[in-house]
């Protein structure tokens, strides 16, 4: 690393993420969020980061934000997001840092470890009422190893694990959190920024254990065009598949109610992770199964 580059990274724009040189996928949905996440959040955080595709974004000693960042192996972001809190508290507390340079906390993991592998430390950084925010960016699978299902992975799709369709079913991770009774639960999308900016700085402005879910949309994984990302984005909250809602002061609210809902196979037929249900022949069944757990969602809720 030169001396000219680590100084022309030291100029960027203190709210902009690297714009090139970063190792992520064209279209990448989960960028796309992030970006506008950190618009939001601005300098005075320190990411805590599990493993995924996310990580790339950081190649030591230098990160693409103005803050800090810190790894951690899958299951214990949330654990080191403790640690974090309680070193800069102690620090305030001690005087050895204005309260004014205090940082927030924000974890930042892949659907893996929010629905898998960090659960146990999530629910106990929870029942602790840990001060912290954790954006988990759900691409619906383990992107960053090639593509194995996760528990986030929804129905039917194929990934390198699931080659006949991932036999299971999306994990409710937001009900799951919700049940902890937390500060603040909420699930955006990059391709509805008015809602995303909302939820973020309604977030941002609350202290206790905060969490964003993030749908994002996945060229390599979800095998689309890149330049077809906001299209099934956009798709995923018109379809009713993905619900932009949110857990405040114990009730849940949906954002946006898409009333005239298109079907889903208009979001599935995109993605050559469901073309088994197209092709060779279409699966009647299948799509309708999908379609019939969208409708009795939504019947449910309003
Ligand atoms: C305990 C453990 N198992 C496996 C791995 C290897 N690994 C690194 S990233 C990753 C995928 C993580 O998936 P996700 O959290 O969804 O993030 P994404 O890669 O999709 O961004 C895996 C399995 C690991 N780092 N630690
Ligand atoms: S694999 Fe998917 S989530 Fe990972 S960088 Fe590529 S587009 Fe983004
Ligand atoms: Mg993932």
């Amino acid at each position: 690393m030169t001396e000219e580059r680590i100084r022309r990274m030291k100029d960027l724009p203190s709210t902009h993420l690297l714009g090139s040189g970063t190792p992520m996928c064209s279209g990448c949905g989960a960028l796309e969020a992030l970006h506008q996440i950190y618009d939001v959040l601005g300098e005075k955080t320190v990411f805590v980061n599990a493993a995924g595709c996310m990580t790339l974004l950081s190649v030591y000693p230098f990160t693409p934000f103005r803050g800090s960042w810190l790894y951690t192996a899958m299951a214990s972001a949330p654990a080191g997001a403790q640690g974090v809190r309680d070193a800069l508290d102690i620090l305030v507390q001690r005087k050895r840092m204005p309260p004014e340079d205090d940082l927030d906390v924000v974890v930042l993991t892949g659907d893996g470890s929010a629905y898998g592998m960090g659960m146990s430390a999530a629910s106990g950084a929870m029942d602790r009422n840990l001060d912290f925010l954790y954006i988990c960016y759900d691409n619906e699978g383990y992107g960053n190893t090639g593509q194995q299902y996760s528990s986030a992975t929804p129905h039917a799709a194929l990934t390198s694990t699931s080659s006949r369709g991932y036999p299971g079913y999306k994990k409710d991770l937001f009900s799951i959190w919700a049940a902890h009774k937390p500060a603040y639960v909420a699930t955006v999308i990059g391709s509805e920024p008015l809602d995303l900016a909302r939820k973020i700085e309604k977030a941002r402005d609350m202290q206790g254990p905060r969490m964003i879910i993030a749908l994002s949309p996945c060229p390599t994984g979800w095998d689309y065009d890149p330049q077809e990302s906001a299209t099934i984005g956009k798709l995923a909250v018109k379809t009713g598949i993905w619900p932009l809602k949110e857990y405040i002061d114990g009730k849940v609210v949906h954002t946006r109610v898409p009333r005239q809902r298109q079907p889903v196979e208009d979001y599935l037929q995109l993605q050559g992770r469901f073309s088994h249900l197209f092709q060779p022949e279409r699966d009647t069944t299948m799509i309708a199964e999908i379609q019939t757990r969208v409708d009795n969602y939504w019947d449910e809720v309003v």
